[in-house]
C-alpha cells in the first residue's frame, strides 16, 4: 500500500517487533518502542492524528485524551481489564473500545496460584533466608513456617473467567472453594466449578486464603479495607491479582505490620508503579510488578488479539472483543 493511502495508527507502548513490522505493512505507525509512557498531554496530541490506537493500562482514555481525536475510530487495549477507559466518553466520541479477554485466563489463574503458594509458604522470604546465609539456623521449628493450601478453604471474590480458573486449580489441591460475586452463578455453573456462594462477610470470616479477582469499578474501590481485614482470620492470606485500588494498601500495610493476618501477595497496587513505602519494608508480603499475564505466549496472544480488534474495526466490521457494542453499526 502506498504510504499516502495508508491510515495512521498509534502504538502507545512497546510491542513485539514482528507484530510492529506486520502493522507497518498496512499502516503508517507512530510507535513508542522506547516504552516511555506518554503524559496525558502527549497522549492527547498523539491521538489527534490517528484513526486507531493500541494502548495498555498505562494510557487513560477519557474525554480529555479524546478532545482533539477527530478521526479516531478505535482504541484497542492490550489488557482484559479496561478501567483505564472511560467507556461512556469513548462511546460519546464514537470511538470503539476493545480489550483482550480469554487469551490470558489460564496464564493469569496460574500466576494467582503461584502468588498464593509463594505467600502461604513464604517462598520469597525463604529465598532471602538462604541468600543471607541463615541455613546454619535450620531447625524443625525455626524455618519460615507457612500455611497449608491443601484441605484449606479458599475464598474467591470475583467469579469471572479468571475466578473460575482459580477455583479449578483449587479443587486439584483438595481445597474447599467458596466465592462471592456481584451476581450469583447458576446452579449448574456452581456445581461445575465446585464453589459455594457466600456473603462477602462470611467469606472473609471463614476463608484461609482470600483471592481477589474482581474488576476495578468505582463501587469496588477499597473492597478490602481495615474493616474487612479485621474480619479475616489471623492465619489467613490475602492475594490481589485484580487491580490496585480494590485493596486499601495503607490499611493492609498496617494490618500486616501488626500481624492481623498472616501474609499478603500483591501483583497490583494503588497508584502503581509506585508501591506503598511500608509494604516495601515488610517480610510478610510477596510483591510482584503486575505480571499475572506475563508469559511470552500470552503477551503475544494479547498483542495479536488487540491488533485483530484494531484491524477489524478499521475495516468497518465488528471487532471480536468490542466493549461498547452499541456503537457498532453493521
Ligand atoms: C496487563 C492486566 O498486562 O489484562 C489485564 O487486565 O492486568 C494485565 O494482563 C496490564 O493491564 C497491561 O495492560
Amino acid at each position: 500500500m502506498n504510504t499516502q493511502t495508508k491510515p495512521k495508527i498509534l502504538v502507545a507502548r512497546a510491542i513485539f517487533p514482528e507484530a510492529l513490522a506486520k502493522l507497518e505493512e498496512s499502516f503508517v505507525v507512530r510507535s513508542n518502542q522506547t516504552d516511555q509512557v506518554f503524559t496525558p498531554e502527549e497522549l492527547q496530541k498523539e491521538l489527534a492524528s490517528v484513526v486507531g490506537a493500541l494502548v495498555a493500562g498505562s494510557e487513560r482514555i477519557d474525554a480529555s485524551a479524546l478532545a482533539n481525536a477527530k478521526n479516531l475510530k478505535v482504541v484497542a487495549n492490550i489488557s482484559v481489564g479496561y478501567n483505564n477507559f472511560d467507556v461512556p466518553a469513548m462511546t460519546a466520541a464514537g470511538v470503539m473500545a476493545t480489550n483482550t479477554p480469554d487469551v490470558l485466563t489460564d496464564t493469569t489463574a496460574d500466576f494467582g496460584f503461584a502468588l498464593l503458594m509463594a505467600t502461604a509458604r513464604r517462598i520469597t522470604e525463604s529465598e532471602h533466608w538462604v541468600r543471607n546465609g541463615h541455613w546454619d539456623k535450620w531447625s524443625i521449628v525455626n524455618n519460615p513456617l507457612g500455611m497449608d493450601l491443601h484441605h484449606s478453604t479458599i475464598g474467591i471474590i470475583g467469579m469471572g473467567r479468571i475466578g473460575h480458573g482459580i477455583a479449578k486449580r483449587a479443587l486439584g489441591f483438595d481445597m474447599n472453594v467458596i466465592y462471592h460475586n456481584r451476581s450469583r452463578l447458576s446452579e449448574s455453573d456452581e456445581k461445575a466449578c465446585g464453589a459455594k456462594y457466600v456473603s462477602k462477610e462470611e467469606l472473609l470470616k471463614t476463608a484461609d486464603h482470600v483471592v481477589l479477582v474482581l474488576p476495578y469499578t468505582a463501587e469496588n474501590h477499597h473492597t478490602i479495607g481495615a474493616k474487612e481485614i479485621a474480619l479475616m482470620k489471623p492465619t489467613a492470606t490475602l492475594i490481589n491479582i485484580a487491580r490496585g485500588g480494590i485493596v486499601d494498601d495503607a490499611a493492609l500495610a498496617q494490618a500486616l505490620k501488626e500481624n492481623k493476618i498472616f501474609a499478603a501477595g500483591l501483583d497490583v497496587f494503588e497508584g502503581e508503579p509506585s508501591v506503598h513505602s511500608e509494604l516495601l519494608q515488610l517480610s510478610n508480603v510477596v510483591l510482584a510488578p503486575h505480571i499475572a499475564s506475563a508469559t511470552e505466549k500470552t503477551r503475544r496472544a494479547m498483542v495479536d488479539l488487540a491488533i485483530d480488534n484494531l484491524r477489524t474495526a478499521l475495516a468497518g466490521k465488528k471487532p471480536p472483543s468490542l466493549i461498547n457494542t452499541e456503537l457498532f453499526k453493521a
